[in-house]
């Protein structure tokens, strides 16, 4: 089976969702390996469908984000740049000491469009010296739905065999298919790739899934790929989230619903109430911390109203703080584009080409943001250690300890709050990293003998101390 997350150290992964490859590159050697990040996860680098102008007024965004989840071919030839930019960023990564996890489409080909960015021409069911008909559901008799599409996602064999939104449903139970998907992911692994997110995973399911993972090589460095299974929750039994366990990391997409209602509240422009946080994870029904790839938003989350976004401002930077400190899962950190409609490209040229990514000018750049980076220093200070005093108001003001090595309080009010509160640390004077940095430049945290502290926390803020960062 494949491995859990790893246990303490560098284990946060930013999310730099279709950023194009020198822009992946430049941020490792200039921002993520500096600021403590151990991973990168990137968009789908295979070739992928390059839609066509109709001439009927229907494609007024010609090239939506969905483009990449669209597979033509296993070459990297995407709107992210070529096989040797890809290359080149993977090795830059590792030498800045950030892993490369890529976002694997398995599940399927193509729904639509007949030329890709590469410039191959394709039908459905059709991909030159890769697939023809016989290697999908389609032709196969495995899917029992009348439309051939998942009519009904409680159905195993729906879900499985039949095409989700329209999408050429690859026969992933046939050795053929799963060596070629194995030969794509192994040739990812031999540039130094780390591991996957498995993209519709849920629509593999977890025999052909365990079958792929058996043939892949390890990584550079000797071990195991990492491998994120995408199950959305909902389905019973076998198609549940926590039946995936086994065959590797889930992704926590239960969670990025829990946390939107803990920092917005029902309906959703209420306050919140973050003192149900103190129950959050698998004391609140979520899979096993250790076998969970955990975030307050992704591609698709972000979109269709489970979760905050960048939209949600300070709310929103509040929870990614609170999801790096909180311990549960390996968290991730969202970082893609500004959008108005839910189709909109990410900034690119005319042709479909990705842009460099550019902090503040379309691009949202949480990961930069230095009260994120501040928690990401924080929580790779507290490593393992186990949640304890846990205290909350019974509304917006919580604080907990990681064991003894560093505390932290949030505030999810508009207004600054005062706490007097047991932070289990032993007597001093401690600096927060949000408002200090490494410097010790801003407050101050005095606990007294008894490990109690005063401490004002700010608006919508975190205020984080590190037992090392006693003065
Ligand atoms: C995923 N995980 O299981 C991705 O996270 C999700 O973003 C993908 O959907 C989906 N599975 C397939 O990889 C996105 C997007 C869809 C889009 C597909 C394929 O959310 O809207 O579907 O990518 O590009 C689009 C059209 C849809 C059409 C389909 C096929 O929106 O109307 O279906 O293409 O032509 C007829
Ligand atoms: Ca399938």
């Amino acid at each position: 089976a494949a491995p859990s997350n790893p246990v303490g150290g560098r284990d946060v992964i930013a999310n730099l969702w279709e950023w194009n490859w020198p822009s992946v590159a430049r941020e490792c050697t200039t921002q993520l390996g500096p600021k403590g990040y151990g991973g990168v996860q990137v968009a789908p680098p295979q070739d992928s469908v390059k839609r066509q102008r109709l001439g009927d007024g229907s494609d007024t965004i010609l090239h939506p984000w969905w483009e990449v989840y669209q597979a033509v071919d296993y070459a990297l030839t995407s709107r992210m740049g070529n096989e040797a930019q890809f290359r080149s960023m993977v090795s830059t990564c590792r030498r800045a000491g950030v892993k490369v996890y890529v976002d694997a489409v398995v599940n399927h080909m193509t729904g639509q469009g007949d030329t890709s960015y590469g410039g191959v021409k394709y039908a459905r069911y059709d991909y030159a010296g890769l697939y023809g008909q016989g290697n999908f559901h389609k032709y196969s008799g495995d899917c029992p739905s009348a439309s051939g599409g998942i009519e009904d996602f409680n159905n195993l064999q729906q879900v499985f065999n039949c095409e989700l939104v329209g999408l050429a449903d690859l026969r992933t139970d046939t050795s053929v298919v799963r060596s070629r998907v194995a030969a794509y992911l192994n040739k990812l692994l031999g540039y130094g790739v780390s591991g996957f997110r498995v993209d519709a995973a849920k629509h593999v399911g977890q025999a052909d899934l365990d079958a792929i993972y058996a043939r892949l090589h390890d990584t550079k460095d000797g071990t195991r790929p990492y491998w994120a299974l995408e199950v959305f929750g909902g389905g019973p039994g076998r198609l549940a989230p926590d039946a995936f366990v086994r065959s590797g990391v889930v992704l926590g997409l239960d969670g990025v619903k829990q946390l939107k209602s803990a920092f917005k509240s029902y309906p959703t422009d209420a306050a919140g109430s973050i003192a149900t946080l103190r129950d959050f994870g698998e004391d609140s029904g979520l899979t096993p911390s250790r076998r969970t790839l955990s975030f307050v938003q992704n591609h698709d989350t972000e979109r269709n109203g489970d979760a905050l976004s960048y939209k949600d401002g300070a709310t929103n930077r509040l929870a990614t703080q609170y999801l790096l400190a909180a311990g549960y899962g390996r968290p991730q950190v969202y970082s893609a584009f500004s959008f108005t409609t839910a189709d909109d490209s990410p900034p690119a040229t005319p042709d479909g080409m990705i842009t460099d990514a550019a902090c503040g000018s379309g691009w949202t750049c949480a990961h930069r943001d230095r009260g994120v980076t501040a928690l990401v220093r924080w929580h790779n200070g507290v490593g393992a250690a186990p949640q304890a005093h846990w205290w909350d108001d019974g509304a917006n003001v919580i604080a907990f300890s990681r064991g003894d090595r560093g505390w932290v309080a949030m505030n999810n009010n508009t207004v600054a709050r005062t706490v007097r509160v047991q932070t289990g640390l032993a007597r001093g004077r401690y600096c927060d990293v949000v408002t200090g940095g490494r410097s010790c430049s801003g407050t101050v945290v005095a606990v007294n003998g008894s490990g109690v502290a005063r401490v004002t926390v700010p608006a919508k803020g975190t205020v984080a101390v590190l037992a090392a960062s006693r003065r």
